[in-house]
């Protein structure tokens, strides 16, 4: 009997460090005026005040995972700038930061885009290489680097604002980045069908 308890809190114990081991990686995002953060296809979260940076935990999938944001500029045209910053720290200590290797797309509102931008098999081959604008704490932004610095530390933000095209073009802009996975895409295809007949019953 004394080894059964022994050996279920044992599993507990093990479970417990599992949980917290896979919620350790990373996602923070700003957009001036408001964004939408998706990863794997599943929406983490979405703000509309650049300054409050969003900060978004996530599981990775065979090692990898797709990151996909929506930014809005609420000011039509060359009324206003838009502006898109994120990173994302892995539980290994890999970072990424937003630059010109993230994928962009100028579009339509996401109210009106059905076509799975967001989600892993999505090919975005098509699309244009962001952007690159200044890195955080420079440019037009940089007044609120303070504020965002009480999120974007540990580690310190690397990432440069990046748009789709010149930002006083565009005002709904996409962008995509994807972390390799330890296999092919193929079975990410598999796992990723298989969940989603999970959350359909
Ligand atoms: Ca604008």
């Amino acid at each position: 009997m004394q080894r059964r308890v022994i050996f279920a809190v044992a599993l507990l114990f093990s479970l417990t460090i599992c949980l917290s081991a896979a919620a350790a990686n990373r996602l923070r995002v700003s957009g001036d005026n408001s964004w939408v953060a998706f990863v794997n296809g599943e929406k983490v979260g979405e703000g509309a005040d650049w300054q409050a940076v969003g900060d978004y935990e996530f599981d990775l999938v065979n090692g990898g995972a797709v990151i996909a944001v929506y930014v809005h500029d609420a000011e039509p045209g060359a009324s206003g700038v838009g502006g898109a910053l994120a990173d994302i720290t892995l539980d290994d200590g890999q970072y990424f930061g937003s630059d010109e290797s993230w994928k962009a797309d100028a579009g339509s509102p996401i109210e009106q885009r059905n076509d799975g931008w967001e989600t892993m098999d999505f090919d975005d081959s098509g699309w244009e290489p962001a952007h690159q604008m200044d890195q955080f704490g420079g440019g037009v932004w940089g007044f609120g680097a303070a504020t965002m610095g009480q999120v974007l530390n540990n580690p310190d933000c690397t990432a440069y604002w990046v748009w789709a095209g010149p930002n006083d073009v565009a005002d709904d802009i996409y962008l995509r980045f994807t972390i390799p996975g330890t296999t092919s895409v193929e079975p990410m295809k598999k796992i990723s069908v298989i969940w989603g007949q999970i959350k359909a019953r």
